[in-house]
């Protein structure tokens, strides 16, 4: 028996479902998860030795590949100082100035330990703003496990949310109005149907929780209108985007000012750490300086605040950003030439370093298209890519990201995979 499936069967006594977080158990790629041991760039080893080369990335947060040397040392000299004070810190001021200054929407910030807790409170900031209780969020996206946002679209025009989750009370489920990514008219429709109710609609500004699905042409712009019309706050969730599509968010890169954006994932470089942060008038309503409460121990400690500014410097130095494009839209350009070429009935979606292979044809742009892909045959891509070193994200709806640590030669490799494999899935 192997090491992993040793730990993996201890561990499911342990743990629920053997893991930390849901999608690490492989249920959806139907196999046992390899336990990881080791990464060192962009490769990671299992504890049965086996080497891999790595597009989960941790989930996006690393963009500079594992065990970065310079992200390394600043950890080994936070940590001789002490890991945590629980209180102000110089190492706070210094990654909240570099933040506001690559992401120009934020002019204020808060820092928190996950994107789960960013969401949650941007969520209550914008209620506690506008004195208003709905939200609106979009079928696919996905904004962390707190309640409001464990909402599946309800039926009837109002799509009045339903829970999606045991142990989410209909009350809070209420509170949620689901509409179509990339389809105005069904938000629209929400404002209309609920008048000065809706305090925020948040979105993911390039779908990453679906797969990944670009916005439409004027989407955003849309959504910035419809904000506008109606007296709601724009939330952009760039928890995967942010620092990922480009130094300043897919709200640079698309040129669209949100009131409030939350960020994680690159944020900490590796450590937990995420943030939110947006207009300085809304975000003083924040707790101390504001009734809106919301806190935590271990916010903006040292180490997380040391991995993640030494990141977000190593991410802004000149040519990073340029080097990083090049490489992954070359990979997904040359990707997308073979699935042409062979005629394969796949879909392939991507900005800049993060990318969906979707298990169908004829294009994904909302989340009633990804679930059509046929997650069989992505399960049996994923196990003969794993086989073969290549380790992706055992589901369907995830991304894989690109780093700066993957080299050409490292991604030529995994085309010629891809291509073998999937020639053997299709052509048998
Ligand atoms: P966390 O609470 O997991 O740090 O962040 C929640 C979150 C919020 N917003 C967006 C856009 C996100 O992608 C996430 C978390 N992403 C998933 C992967 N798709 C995390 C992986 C996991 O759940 O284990």
């Amino acid at each position: 028996m192997s090491k992993s499936l040793e730990l993996f069967k201890k561990a499911s006594q342990l743990m629920p479902g053997g893991v930390n977080s849901p999608v690490r158990a492989f249920r959806s790629v139907n196999l046992d998860p390899v336990f990881i041991a080791s990464g060192k760039g962009c490769k990671i080893k299992d504890v049965d030795g086996n080497e891999y080369i790595d597009y989960v990335g941790s989930w996006g947060p690393l963009i500079l590949g594992h065990a970065h040397p310079e992200v390394v040392k600043t950890l080994q000299e936070t940590v001789e100082l002490g890991t945590s004070f629980g209180a102000p810190t110089e190492l706070e001021v210094r990654i909240a100035e570099k933040i506001i200054e690559m992401v120009p929407s934020v002019e204020m910030v808060r820092m928190v330990n996950s994107g789960t807790e960013a969401t949650m409170s941007a969520i209550r900031l914008a209620r506690g703003f506008t004195g208003r209780d709905k939200i609106i969020k979009f079928e696919g996206c996905y904004h962390g496990h707190g309640d409001s946002f464990l909402i599946k679209a309800g039926s009837g025009a109002l799509t009045f949310g339903k829970p999606n989750s045991p142990g989410v009370p209909d009350s809070v489920a209420a509170d949620t109005l689901t509409a179509e990514f990339n389809n105005l008219d069904s938000v629209e429709q929400l404002f209309e149907k609920a008048p000065n109710q809706i305090s925020a609609v948040i979105v993911e500004p390039i779908a990453g929780n679906m797969g990944v699905v670009p916005p439409a042409k004027d989407f955003l712009k849309g959504l910035r209108q419809l904000c506008d019309k109606y007296g709601a706050l724009l939330i952009f969730d760039e928890v995967m985007t942010g620092f990922r599509v480009h130094p300043g968010g897919a709200q640079t890169l698309y040129g669209i000012t949100p009131d409030l954006t939350t960020m994680g994932k690159v944020i900490g470089g590796g450590l937990p750490a995420a943030a939110y942060g947006g207009k300085r008038e809304i975000m003083e309503k924040i707790a101390p300086s504001g009734p809106v409460y919301q806190a935590g121990t271990l916010s903006g400690n040292p180490l997380a605040m040391a991995a993640g500014l030494k990141t977000l410097e190593i991410i802004s130095e000149p040519g990073f950003f340029d080097e990083l494009n090049r490489k992954a839209n070359r990979f997904f350009e040359q990707l997308q030439k073979f699935i042409v070429q062979s005629d394969l009935p796949l879909s392939l979606n991507y900005v800049n370093s993060m990318g969906c292979l979707f298990f169908k044809p004829g294009g994904v742009t909302n989340f009633k298209e990804a679930v059509e892909s046929d997650t069989k045959l992505f399960a049996g891509y994923f196990a003969r890519m794993l086989q073969k070193g290549v380790y992706l994200a055992p589901s369907q709806f995830e991304a894989m990201f690109i780093s700066d640590a993957h080299s050409e030669s490292d991604l030529e490799r995994t085309l010629q995979t891809g291509q073998e494999v999937l020639e053997e899935l299709f052509k048998g």
